[in-house]
């Protein structure tokens, strides 16, 4: 098993739609994930990727359920649904809407504990072309790299329910962190001094 270097120049998680408010009618976000009924009426918020290839985006689970959107390029995933979270070695770094992993998936060989525990882990290969949406149910343990220069939009959701639940939780957990009461000094918001 080799190491494998990742490409460092990458736009990720771009905000597009704060900027580009317009482009909203384009995507045509409410067709692609149209709600049910008022129960169902999803907030919504949306995130670009934009890369060369060989971008690596690290193992980590989101806790919301994400349309993810292949607009140019390809990228291939690796997937775990939730019940294989005891071989995932989540991290204590904090990330607001995410859970990461100590599992580096490009440095494999260099991380004997975690890549004994990774080799128990069962999950499943997907590979996404322009044109390609692909579901990623929310918690769902996932490591992506791009295999040619793309574009990507990660349409992330939550109904009433799960802002009420998950999305309440994640609110205290924020505030708790900004209060610096907790991982004040391990988190991905925070610029190292
Ligand atoms: O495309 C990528 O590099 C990462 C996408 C991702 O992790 C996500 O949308 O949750």
């Amino acid at each position: 098993m080799q190491s494998f270097k990742p490409t460092t120049l990458y736009l990720a998680q771009w905000d597009i739609l704060e900027k580009f408010p317009a482009l909203r009618k384009d995507l045509l976000i409410k067709s692609l994930w149209p709600d049910k009924s008022f129960l169902d009426r999803k907030l919504t918020w949306e995130y670009i990727f934009m890369g060369p290839a060989n971008t690596v985006t690290g193992l980590h689970n989101d806790f919301p359920h994400n349309w993810f959107c292949q607009f140019r390029g390809t990228k291939e995933f690796i997937l775990f649904p939730p019940d294989q979270s005891a071989h995932m070695c989540p991290a204590a770094k904090y990330d607001w809407g995410a859970t990461l992993s100590d599992i580096n998936v490009s440095r494999l060989p260099q991380q004997a504990r975690e890549l004994a525990s990774f080799e128990k882990a069962r999950g499943i290969y997907a590979r996404v072309e322009a044109g390609d949406a692909l579901f990623i149910p929310k918690r769902t343990w996932h490591s992506v790299v791009s295999r040619e220069p793309s574009i990507s939009l990660g349409m992330f959701g939550l109904t009433p329910y799960e802002v009420a639940t998950g999305g309440a939780w994640a609110t205290l957990r924020d505030w708790a962190h900004h209060l610096r009461l907790y991982a004040h000094d391990n988190c991905t918001c925070h610029e190292k001094k």
